[in-house]
């Protein structure tokens, strides 16, 4: 079965957003050998955050489907020598000059990328139309970077078998910040790096657990002091986990 028309998740609606504008939409197109690594975790996870209001249009493709020899070869020997395959530009230019539109925003998940981060999130998120390439093997022939990508992004310093991993965790960052998505519209503005800080530590029932008390103010029902004892905490976790963020 050919994946390019199949899509993993697919969340229509005509009903207009909280302030009243049409609800925002995004298209977006994954190219990847592995289409399988990005289906399960696409439609668990953006499933159970999903409401009714949300429009996300996702197609999981197999970069397979754009080679035209026998064998279906999407990678060769480097020219000028050296370890590994790298990925060859004909079936990804094939690909992405089917699916983009005039709109469309192509990035290339790579480990070589610019640094995703909570802020790269949120400006992906207004976009209309990503066309998300997963990088192989060592890389890719630089022609499809510097005639073919507008953006090539790496969701962090260490390198994974495939991009379509990272691809599944830039998607997930992008989609929950949709408008519609979440359950409470708050609940994205809260989050850690949001505000540039880790977030508080955060209790549930028992009151007591082994011995382990929750710490008294969150039982206090005073929200002045319970939310500066959260900041002061956030400002503990932060320094102990992450003190680049505090320079
Ligand atoms: C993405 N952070 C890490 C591995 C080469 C495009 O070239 C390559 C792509 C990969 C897979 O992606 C990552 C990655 N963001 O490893 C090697």
């Amino acid at each position: 079965m050919i994946d390019r028309n199949r899509p993993a998740f697919e969340y229509f609606t005509h009903s207009l957003g909280s302030s009243g504008e049409p609800p925002l939409a995004m298209k977006i197109d994954i190219v990847t050998l592995f289409p399988e690594i990005c289906r399960a975790p696409l439609n668990e996870s953006i499933m159970k955050r999903a409401q009714k209001k949300e429009t996300v249009d996702l197609y999981i493709h197999n970069l397979r489907d754009w080679t035209t020899d026998k064998h279906h070869v999407a990678d060769d020997a480097p020219f000028g020598g050296g370890q590994g395959m790298v990925m060859k530009p004909e079936p990804i230019f094939a690909a992405v000059e089917e699916l983009r539109n005039q709109t469309s925003k192509v990035v290339l998940m790579s480990p070589a990328g610019r640094r995703f981060d909570q802020q790269m999130a949120a400006q992906l998120s207004g976009e209309s139309h990503l066309v998300i390439i997963c990088g192989h093997y060592e890389g890719v022939d630089h022609r499809v970077i510097e005639h073919l990508v507008d953006l090539e992004i790496s969701i962090g310093d260490y390198v994974l078998t495939n991009g379509a991993i990272a691809a599944v965790v830039l998607v997930d960052a992008v989609v929950r910040l949709m408008p519609g998505v979440l359950g409470h519209e708050q609940s994205a503005v809260d989050d850690s790096f949001s505000r540039g800080l880790l977030e508080a530590p955060q209790y549930t029932r028992p009151a007591e657990f082994r011995s382990w008390k929750v710490p008294d103010v969150l039982l206090s029902g005073n929200h002045a002091e319970i939310a500066a004892w959260r900041n002061e905490q956030a400002r503990k976790r932060t320094k102990q986990n992450r003190p680049d963020l505090l320079r």
